[in-house]
């Protein structure tokens, strides 16, 4: 893997971009290309004295356009307790790790459909993922699962996770266990803030440990206009995550730990890439924290949950959904940097990653396969698996020397 020439395509092209009101992305001009017959025969250009716009902006792409970081993915059913269940939300499954020989999984669990904002949100469920908690599951093979029961239910009333504890991810660290997840206290209202909370175990099967206090919170400098409950309507913004921390994953890396989010912006937009969504990083010396926000966030400028793993010194990133920079895949060399190494047609959602594969094998060997959920209609949603394969070639079906 040549990671020095492996210069992303759009490296160059990012340091381009240019908000106007007549464009988004500006063209080069001629004078800044460097343009050889070999980049004119690689891009197939019919005359390179006459560029069109979309050409100009080809040729700032690097020659290695390599396919190694690009995939294409199917989706299927899994078997027993993770298979489709009426009535019952089972969503964003966690990373898979392995223990005495069989797989393991946590997910947010809930009944009953939602009801949206317009009742009594103090007795209904707002979301699919309100009045949740979190189980677990485990498997021998990865696609047949045994629920096991409740992993980490919600607080007490009072506490600042007693309406809904969601979207957790695991991190196992020198045998023991950490599961970082979302929260919500009191009624789930609109403007409601989201935070981390973590919990501990020596076993994956628990008993789990709770943070007395969340290890992660929003942004505090963004000013509501108003009382309605409009989460669109502010005098200030503040920062990407000053309404919702979301999605959190922590790797160990480079002798700390990692806690990678998705933050939610009070006043959020809808821009040219959708809906305005970046993620952020918090490090710690410790897993228990304290976690502090890095200066440089938010580190993406596009993408929902977070999908990260760790691979040749850096940190890989899959940036789906929303954002200008949706569907690609990026590295970074310092976990905070990221670059595109490729555009992918599209991903699964919400990946739980398969942490029992080595990620060092291949670019994308962390993502060969694994969980992902899927809606079965806006109420509820279930656990489903998912594959990746690298096209390296074309193949013409049935041609001389293909199968
Ligand atoms: C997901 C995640 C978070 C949100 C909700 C449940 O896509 O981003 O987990 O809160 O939707």
């Amino acid at each position: 893997m040549k990671i020095k020439n492996c210069l992303s395509p759009f490296v160059v092209l990012a340091l381009t971009f240019n908000l106007t009101a007549t464009h988004i992305q500006k063209t080069p001009d001629i004078s800044e290309l460097d343009i050889t017959p070999k980049k004119i025969d690689q891009l197939g250009i019919t005359n390179p004295d006459k560029l069109s716009a979309a050409s100009k902006r080809a040729l700032m792409w690097p020659d290695d356009l390599s396919s190694e970081w690009f995939f294409e993915y199917n989706v299927y059913d899994l078997k027993g307790d993770l298979a489709y269940e009426e009535g019952v939300v089972r969503r964003d499954p966690s990373a898979l790790i392995k223990h005495s020989g069989k797989y393991y999984v946590w997910y947010t669990k809930s009944v009953g459909p939602r009801d949206g904002f317009g009742g009594d949100i103090s007795k209904e469920k707002v979301f699919p993922w309100d009045r949740s908690d979190i189980w677990y599951a485990t498997s021998k093979d990865g696609l047949t699962w045994e629920e096991q029961g409740l992993a980490v239910p919600r607080g007490e009333p009072g506490a600042y996770d007693d309406r809904s504890v969601f979207t957790t991810e695991i991190m196992e660290w020198e045998g023991k266990y950490y599961l970082c997840y979302q929260v919500v206290g009191g009624d789930y209202v609109v403007r409601v803030k989201n935070e981390v909370g973590l919990a501990w175990a020596d076993s994956p099967d628990g008993p789990w440990t709770k943070s007395k206090e969340p290890i992660l919170s929003p942004a505090d400098n963004g000013i509501w206009k108003g009382e309605e409950q409009n989460r669109f309507i502010v005098e200030k913004k503040g920062d990407f995550d000053s309404h919702k921390v979301h999605d959190p994953c922590i790797i160990p890396y480079k002798g700390k730990f990692y806690l990678f989010y998705k933050g939610e912006q009070m006043g959020e937009e809808i821009t040219w890439g959708g809906r305005e969504i970046r993620h952020g990083v918090a490090i710690a010396d410790n897993p228990k924290g304290p976690y502090v926000k890095s200066e440089y966030n938010p580190i993406s400028n596009s993408g929902h949950e977070i999908c990260v793993w760790p691979y040749n010194g850096g940190i890989a990133s899959l940036i789906t959904t929303d954002g200008p920079e949706k569907n690609t895949v990026q590295w970074s060399l310092d976990g905070i940097n990221f670059e595109i190494m490729s555009v992918v047609k599209g991903a699964p959602h919400a990946i739980g990653i398969n942490r029992t594969i080595d990620p060092e094998e291949e670019p994308l060997a962390a993502l060969r396969w694994g969980l992902t959920h899927q809606y079965m209609n806006p109420d509820y949603q279930y656990i489903r698996g998912f594959k990746t394969r690298r096209i390296i070639r074309h193949v013409a079906a049935g041609a001389p020397g293909t199968k």
